[in-house]
């Protein structure tokens, strides 16, 4: 290979700073260094791509995870521009990969990347984060090649052959001394290039993982675009209708693309995205959508005669029981807000979406006269089930009123009354429920032990729910009520901490928990207040040595590794009864030693998902799923 000299000037000087700066605080670019954050190395590339698709230069992405954990991404878009860039005076290409932000300038600049944020900080920041990155370009005849080392040129731009195609192929290694780990979860990154496909209606995205020895593919291309993608959504539900609503407007200020399709569920399903972005929080496109609805709904009901003079209004609850919608709006310069800043704030987004969503689908349903029959009734149907449920509700608090106290019996409270401070623990199974109680610290740690018939919620509306011997004393001791009542200010424990065996009964104790609290008291999760107790999986005992909790087989493999396996004894934990209340509270309970996994609401869908089809009425494709999901449905540990 030809010695090439690289003249480092003052700009270079720069780009190396600003490289080093983000090796120093990758969290700032990329969220954190979690896997998560790892990822977010390959949708950087991908979405690089993407823009060039967008910018309608592109129709194939492929991805594939190279055995030692190698990303590698080619499109055939234009390829990156190679001739040198008047301000850095080195290829635009290498411009790119170096100098920070350059995305926007200098890349498939599509006009709707995203200030600040976590997405869209550009191709530069995987190079600063990457143990090596080699980009291949194919344009203008030739093909040309370039490689940086931990944000470094090795090997400027240079003509390595000719081509007679376009596009550019990026190959990275993520860099271990940056990340905790490097192991790339193919299931994370199929889920999220089958949703860009679904967002990039005629894009085929196709992912390969080649690191074991059975090879994992996907292959995405949707023609319907948000519309496969709601129809995906409720593959396992059953559909008033066919064909989802579909809602389309390329040009204006906001391009936006949406569709809707009600199911026989009692669950909402709406999924926003701006700039493809998913939009967890929600914001001001999810509110235009809210209203327009509302309104569309309630005015055809009334000039139909379906609502009487003296009925009231059907609430925005009722008209958006069993719905599953997906929105995906392009937003110039959005403002990002919330927690995890993935609440659209841009206010004039609202307006804009409403008369969008108000005219598409007032017309829709003077259209389709059947259609919108069905759905008002199941709007009036709901609205029914929640006056009942506002009936029994009321009945409860009567009840417990009469009772004199409000909180359940079996429950164990603690003294401290800082709800902040407290923490309840909710345990399946009378012995674990008594070890916890002895174990417990007293002053703010409080005990649930469950008991009674499982109730699936999935199948069951708010008044049943209320009424479930099971899940009552779980929402008399949080006291916040349940689902559009429910209060997160109201709530008595901060914490609120499932503890159930690591068994596949601990699993539907969990599942159970989660779907409800999922469902009913959505803002325990979006708030951060639920957790799982991770039990330690293992206990190594051995003569002259205090004993040793793992929690998970690696860390077992590691404490053999340093004990030695002679004359070791080795416990296998099959449930929280076989420990006593010390073994409990050290390994468990104890703030200061225990594991807690916070649930967060990362990835609603996906929950929202494993539920139905877990907790679903068809047996098949719940069999289906978990044969296909197994491993996943574990680390999402429910
Ligand atoms: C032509 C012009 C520009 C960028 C691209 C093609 C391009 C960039 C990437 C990144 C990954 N794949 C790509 N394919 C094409 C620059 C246009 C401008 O300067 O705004």
């Amino acid at each position: 290979m030809e010695k090439y000299e690289h003249k480092y000037g003052a700009e270079q000087i720069q780009v190396l700073e600003g490289l080093e700066a983000v090796r120093k605080r990758p969290g700032m670019y990329i969220g954190s260094v979690s896997v998560r954050g790892l990822h977010h190395l390959v949708y950087e590339i991908v979405d690089n791509s993407v823009d060039e698709a967008l910018a309608g230069y592109c129709t194939e992405i492929n991805v594939k995870i190279e055995p030692g954990n190698i990303i590698c991404v080619k499109d055939n878009g234009r390829g990156i521009p190679v001739e040198i860039h008047p301000k850095t005076k080195i290829s635009t290409a290498e411009t790119v990969y170096t100098v920070l932000h350059a995305g926007g300038k200098f890349g498939g600049d599509s006009g709707y990347k995203v200030s600040g944020g976590l997405h869209g900080v550009g191709a530069s920041v995987v190079n600063a984060l990457s143990e090596w990155v080699e980009v291949t370009i194919e344009r203008d005849g030739g093909k040309y090649q370039m490689r940086f080392e931990r944000g470094k040129t090795v090997q400027p731009l240079k003509k390595v052959g000719d081509s007679d195609n376009t596009g550019t192929m990026v190959r990275f290694l993520a860099d271990d001394t940056i990340f905790e780990t490097t192991n790339y979860e193919y299931e994370t990154l199929e889920e999220r290039m089958r949703e860009m496909a679904f967002l990039t209606k005629g894009l085929k995205i196709t992912i390969e993982d080649l690191r074991g020895e059975e090879v994992k593919k996907g292959e995405f291309y949707f023609e319907g675009g948000l519309k496969s993608f709601v129809e995906f959504l409720n593959k396992n539900k059953e559909k008033l209708y066919p064909t989802p609503i579909y809602i389309e407007k390329k040009d204006g200020e906001v391009p936006t693309e949406i569709a809707i399709q009600y199911t026989s569920s009692y669950n909402e399903s709406i999924y926003t995205f701006v700039n493809n972005i998913n939009t967890i929080e929600g914001g001001t496109h999810l509110e235009g959508f809210k209203r327009a609805l509302t309104k569309v709904f309630n005015d055809y009901a009334r000039s139909h005669n379906i609502l009487k003079e003296k009925d009231s209004n059907l609430q925005g609850e009722d008209i958006r029981e069993g719905i599953t919608a997906v929105i995906s709006v392009k937003v110039k310069e959005p403002q990002f807000e919330g927690q995890t800043k993935t609440k659209l704030g841009n206010s004039n987004v609202t307006g804009i979406v409403q008369s969008l969503v108000s005219e598409a689908l007032s017309t829709f349903l003077e259209e389709n006269p059947s259609i919108a029959k069905t759905i008002l009734e199941k709007c009036i149907s709901a609205s029914r089930a929640r006056e009942a449920a506002r009936k029994a509700r009321e009945l409860v608090r009567r009840k417990s009123a009469l009772e004199t106290t409000t909180l359940p019996g079996k429950l164990a409270d603690c003294s401290e009354k800082d709800a902040q401070k407290c923490e309840v623990y909710i345990v399946e199974g009378d012995s674990a429920g008594g070890s916890a109680k002895q174990g417990r610290d007293r002053r703010f740690q409080a005990i649930l032990p469950l008991w009674g018939k499982m109730l699936n919620v999935e199948k069951s509306r708010a008044d049943k729910i209320y009424n479930n011997e099971k899940l009552q004393p779980v929402i008399l001791a949080v006291g916040a009520g349940i689902g559009s009542d429910f209060d997160i200010t109201k709530i008595r424990y901060g914490k609120v901490i499932i503890m159930a065996d690591a068994d596949v009964d601990g699993a539907h104790i969990r599942t159970l928990l989660l779907t409800f609290f999922f469902r009913y008291m959505r803002p325990l999760i979006e708030n951060g207040n639920v957790y799982l107790a991770q039990p330690p999986l293992y206990k190594i005992s051995k003569k002259g040595i205090k004993d040793i909790y793992c929690y998970s087989d690696e860390e077992l493999e590691e404490a053999l590794k340093e004990v030695g396996r002679e004359n070791t004894g080795i416990q296998r934990y099959k449930g929280l009864g076989e420990m006593n209340p010390e073994q409990l509270w050290e390994t468990t309970m104890n703030p200061e030693s225990r594991i807690l996994i916070k649930v967060t609401m990362e990835d609603a869908r996906k929950a929202d998902e494993i539920f139905t089809v877990l907790m679903g009425d068809d047996i098949e494709p719940r069999r289906k799923f978990i044969e296909a999901n197994a491993k996943y449905v574990k680390n999402l540990d429910i």
